[in-house]
């Protein structure tokens, strides 16, 4: 394969940091996110938390409980259910700027993606660098937050160099210099090294990429079989020859608001999803899309969720549409209602462009 330009690009904190966008008082406190499981109180995991939770000692996937007695001390932390559609909101917005950046575009999820910048750069990673940093500085500009991007000749020690440096971090790799840059790394820094392999390595005291360069192949093999040991084998080399694969993320748009009370009462929750209508109708067209999917949420005053969605017959724009299908799911939904309605969200997929609808007799 011709020498190419790839860029890794990891948003930092992702949920927590949305949560900062939200709320700017947060950005001085311990931010922890938390996904509550149903059976209520502090029972569930912390899905992420910001730089000052983690000096903490926060990690994902803690126990609630856990993480409440490390920042004990601390008053001003704050623990907030998960709040997933505001989040991808933030990374649709976010995903749309970084796309323009790239020759090849490939979603890897809500918060990563690797861009092939080969063209773009014109093969200069002076070029790319310049790139990279006109990229942060946009996303930093309009969604107000920070990433970290590797660049790289590949996928596989882009995404290393990503997380080289967080947060706000952007580490190049030259080709020359793929080596030295990873002989010093922990062999856990690869992807898909997990604990056990390190552990398998660590016996053998291996612990630096570097180490892993000096276990022949034949051995290799024999501990992990043919396929893993040659991508073991490249990857402490910095080869790597994936392409960059064109893939978008299955767009949505969806708008949720916290109510001004809680509240199980279906006029009250009937006039907010009115304007919740309006409010999403207004970025539908403004993307000039169309939408087949129709859906509602509710979270509930335990924070736990509820939600419904319809398929409709056509792709449509209408705000009518919109508004009936949304009104229907919430009579449904409230007909078995307990707990009162804290936040009511809207959101369609299935989306498709306006532009380019081949005749204009699809719409009517
Ligand atoms: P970082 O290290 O600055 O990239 O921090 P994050 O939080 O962006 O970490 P990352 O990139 O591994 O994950 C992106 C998001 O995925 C994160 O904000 C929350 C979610 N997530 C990560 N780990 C877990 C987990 O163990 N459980 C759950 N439920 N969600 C997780
Ligand atoms: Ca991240
Ligand atoms: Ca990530």
């Amino acid at each position: 394969m011709s020498e190419r330009i790839v860029f890794h690009i990891d948003f930092d904190y992702f949920y927590a940091q949305c949560e900062e966008i939200r709320d700017q008082a947060l950005k001085t406190k311990p931010v922890c996110v938390c996904i509550f499981s149903d059976r209520g109180g502090d029972s569930g995991a912390i899905a992420t938390a910001n730089y000052i939770a983690r000096k903490y000692g926060v990690k994902s996937g803690m126990p609630i409980k856990f993480a409440k007695s490390r920042l004990h001390q601390v008053p001003a932390a704050t623990f907030l259910g998960a709040d997933f559609p505001f989040y991808s909101d933030i990374s649709e917005k976010a995903m749309e700027i970084i796309k323009d950046y790239a020759d090849i575009f490939e979603y890897v999820g809500k918060d990563e993606a690797y861009l092939d910048v080969t063209k773009k750069s014109e093969k200069s990673y002076q070029i790319a660098t310049h790139l990279a940093q006109q990229l942060k500085n946009q996303i930093r500009h309009e969604i107000k937050m920070t990433c970290s991007i590797g660049v790289s000749a590949n996928k596989l020690t882009s995404k290393i160099a990503s997380s080289f440096r967080k947060p706000d971090g952007l580490t190049v790799v030259e080709p020359q210099n793929a080596e030295s840059f990873l002989n010093p790394l922990k062999i856990g820094d690869i992807p898909g090294v997990g604990k056990i392999t390190e552990e398998k390595f660590s016996e053998m005291n291996l612990k630096t990429i570097e180490d892993l360069k000096n276990v022949d192949i034949f051995t290799l093999n024999k501990m992990f079989g043919r396929k893993i040991s040659a991508y073991l084998y490249n990857a402490a080399r910095g080869v790597d020859d994936e392409p960059v694969a064109q893939r978008a993320p299955s767009i949505q748009y969806s708008r949720i608001v916290t109510l001004k009370k809680d509240s199980k009462d279906s006029e009250f929750l009937a006039e907010n999803l009115n304007e919740i209508c309006d409010d999403l109708h207004y970025t539908i067209l403004q993307h000039k899309k169309m939408f087949k999917s129709v859906g509602i949420q509710f979270v509930q005053s335990d924070l736990s969720n509820k939600t419904k969605s319809r398929m409709l017959k056509n792709p449509t724009f209408a705000i009518e549409d919109l508004k009936k299908t949304a009104l229907v799911l919430l009579e449904e939904a409230l007909v078995d209602q307990v707990m009162d309605v804290r936040r009511l969200g809207v959101k369609v997929s299935e989306l498709s462009d306006l532009e380019g609808q081949s005749s204009i007799t699809n719409f009517f």
